[in-house]
């Protein structure tokens, strides 16, 4: 499947690449690399989002050629990428109808759900698209600048929970050493990632940690509607929040709960430790993601979506304790 890459790489000249709705930094990251390293080529990259790129991660090098759906050229081109993608509608309306009709979808991404949706599918269990990508990068021969080690090195910090997930292994560290050796700035992504907060941010963080209950090693917090209007902040403000509620001690898995104002629930799951499969519970809910990591949306209300999440969570650690 690479060498099928590689010569739809060298063989076409004009792309157009996208990742999913909700974009973080391995999603932008990866969309990004591929367009440096196309133009490396001397090829033309188009991008194209369904959800705008958040202001945070506007310092990625390229983030401004992102285009929206509405101002996105129709005309044709001779291949898509889609990076980051567990499943092909996570692109989004408009996006999804684009790729509907094209015959030449390349699909790269690390989720080890992702049902292989492509023409052409790269897709290796490992802690980010960009390690992937990053791999591309020495099949092709392609130089790493600045600008394209910045956009590797944040999806692995940011998939990596800054080097603190199970997913962080030798390989991962040599891949971070070696971008830093290019010129990504490490601090500078940390700060970029990790420490801009707003102050609404950092109030609804407060609530979501002083609202937090514990029970039989679960921990999990919600955010109904009124909370997001009463401290000025939307679901777009609760990135890393579950993080933290995962950082309390002694819990085994952390939840997050977003009612989103359509009668739908978002639900973030995280696990503590490698061995209790996250994406499982999600999938159940018509969600998906990583091991550590899941995410699903699910029709109802706060209190019944709660229950019942909490309940397949608590059978998962039950299986887990007795066999
Ligand atoms: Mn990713």
């Amino acid at each position: 499947m690479v060498e099928q890459i590689l010569t739809v790489i060298r063989e076409y000249e004009r792309f157009a690449v996208t990742s999913h709705l909700s974009p973080e930094a391995d999603a932008i990251g990866s969309q990004l690399a591929v367009k440096h390293i196309l133009e490396a080529l001397g090829k033309e990259a188009r991008l194209v989002l369904r959800d705008p790129v958040p202001e945070t991660l506007r310092f990625l090098p390229g983030a401004d050629s992102i285009q929206s759906v509405g101002h996105f050229s129709r005309e044709p081109v001779d291949a898509w990428f889609v990076v980051d993608c567990g499943q092909v509608n996570r692109v989004g309306e408009g996006i999804l109808q684009l790729l509907q009709d094209h015959p030449l979808i390349v699909n790269i991404d690390h989720h080890v759900d992702n049902p292989l949706f492509g023409h052409i599918n790269w897709v290796k269990v490992t802690a980010s698209t960009t390690m992937v990508l990053y791999e591309l990068t020495q099949h092709l021969g392609v130089k790493i600048t600045p600008e394209l080690a910045t956009c590797l090195y944040s999806g692995i910090v940011a998939d990596t929970d800054s080097f603190r997930n199970a997913n962080v292994s030798a390989d991962v560290l040599s891949v971070a050493t070696e971008l830093v050796r290019c010129g990504a700035p490490a601090r500078e992504i940390a700060v970029q990632i990790y420490e801009r907060r707003t102050l609404p941010e950092i109030r609804l963080l407060g609530h979501t940690l002083l609202n937090a209950q514990v029970m039989d090693g679960v921990i999990w917090s919600s955010i109904p509607q009124e909370l997001f209007r009463r401290t000025d902040t939307s679901v777009n403000d609760t990135e890393r929040l579950v993080e933290e509620l995962r950082a309390t001690d002694g819990i085994r898995v952390a939840l997050l709960f977003k009612e989103m104002g359509t009668g739908k629930i978002k639900v973030s799951l995280r696990a503590k430790k490698e061995g209790l499969d996250m994406s499982r519970i999600a999938r159940l809910f018509g969600g998906g993601g990583h091991k550590q990591a899941a995410g699903c949306l699910v029709p109802g209300t706060l209190e019944d979506v709660e229950a019942r999440v909490i309940q397949e969570v608590k059978g998962a650690l039950k299986t887990e304790l007795h066999g």
